[in-house]
């Protein structure tokens, strides 16, 4: 009787132990406050998309069931605050990290996953710097600035105007891509003839729309975010300013259209690295997906988020593990069939085949024109 309840009690714990999940924390971070929200929740809801698609279709690793969990945090779009952010994924045993949003703090907390052999793949931060530094597990599933500062200043210089004023909010992201502009433009036969800065806390732009304005510019380029590109637009109607006004991604959203007003016209365009959702290989099924599970709508950098999720996870399957050390080699090997495209990486960890699109303000929404 003894050996029959001891045999019971063996076989209930193997069954369970075959049972148990293994759970595998995958880190989700971007500004989830503050005016800029609205993007990193976009990023959050893109990585939980991707996390609870392969769990319901089941991953084993190591021949146990994994259960993949999201640990979203909040970086308030501050570099200081990201290195916090980064030391809390190590800590809690992140096994890989998505994120973050911008560049200034995608940049300083690369550092803090690379000490700790923690790969992170960025859908949003563009300055080219991030793949630069020679880190092995740093990936991003986004054009970068190189690619979008060229398109942006080709095409203010060749089509919107030759005479150029660029702005910048001097971020990591905005004075790295205005840079780019500047070379784009000159290297187009363009002029640039006013050179401002701001901040991506601003609110008030008169003092440089106002010098600007003597310059007499075709095109106003704006390097910098939605929040302060919506009330720009406003004020330079405000000032009688007739130029065009081009932004990068960081403008190229909805909310700069909801911020503008009456002040947003079709002499407004944006660029996004990537093709329109409406045109990605996966883009229609995926805004689906999207849209009922969140009951919202996909602003920018979702897809890239669920693609970047679907990175880590696809090579956790490669090595047939999650450990960082088993699995980052894996990363940079990827090549499968993702929402944007083809998802694979180039040897310093930017997507391969990274398109640029341009952007008109038509009948209230952003149209693709190039
Ligand atoms: N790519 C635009 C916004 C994110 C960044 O700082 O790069």
């Amino acid at each position: 009787m003894k050996h029959r309840l001891v045999a019971v009690a063996v076989l209930a714990i193997g069954a369970s132990a075959a049972h148990a999940q293994e759970v595998v924390r995958i880190g989700a971070t971007a500004p989830l406050t503050g005016t800029q929200a609205h993007l990193g929740k976009d990023i959050e809801n893109g990585v939980r998309l991707a996390v609870e698609e392969y769990n319901a279709r089941g991953v084993t690793l190591g021949g146990r069931k994994v259960k993949f969990e999201v640990m979203a945090e909040d970086d308030q779009a501050d570099p200081k605050t990201a290195t916090t952010v980064a030391q809390r994924f190590v800590d809690s045993n992140v096994k890989g990290v998505v994120g973050h949003l911008n560049s200034g703090a995608s940049i300083p907390a690369s550092r803090i996953y690379n000490e700790a052999g923690v790969p992170q793949v960025s859908p949003a931060s563009t300055n080219p710097k991030l793949t630069q530094q020679g880190f092995k597990a740093t990936f991003r599933t986004i054009a970068n600035d190189v690619q979008q500062g060229l398109a942006i200043g080709k095409y203010a210089a060749t089509v919107l105007g030759s005479k150029v004023a660029v702005i910048d909010d001097r971020t990591a992201y905005g004075q790295g891509l205005a840079d780019e502009v500047v070379k784009a433009v000159k290297a187009s036969g363009g002029a640039v003839v006013s050179r401002e800065f701001t901040s991506d806390k601003a609110t008030d732009f008169a003092a440089i729309l106002t010098k600007l304005k003597a310059a007499r510019p075709d095109v106003i380029v704006y390097s910098g975010m939605d929040a302060q590109a919506g009330p720009m637009l406003k004020q330079i109607k405000q000032l009688g300013i007739s130029a065009k006004f081009i932004t990068g991604d960081g403008g190229c959203t909805g909310e700069i259209i909801k911020l503008a007003g009456d002040a947003i016209t079709s002499s407004a365009y944006c660029t996004q690295p990537g093709l329109p959702l409406e045109k990605m290989p996966g883009g229609k099924n995926f805004n689906e997906r999207f849209k009922k599970r969140f009951n919202a709508d996909v602003q920018i950098y979702a897809p890239y988020a669920y693609d970047a999720a679907s990175a880590i996870i696809e090579a956790m399957k490669a090595a047939n593990s999650a450990e960082p050390a088993k699995y980052a080699p894996q990363i940079a090997k990827v090549s499968f069939p993702g929402v944007i495209g083809t998802v694979a990486f180039d040897a310093r960890g930017d997507i391969k085949d990274g398109a640029v699109t341009v952007y008109q303000f038509k009948a209230g929404k952003w149209e693709p024109v190039q």
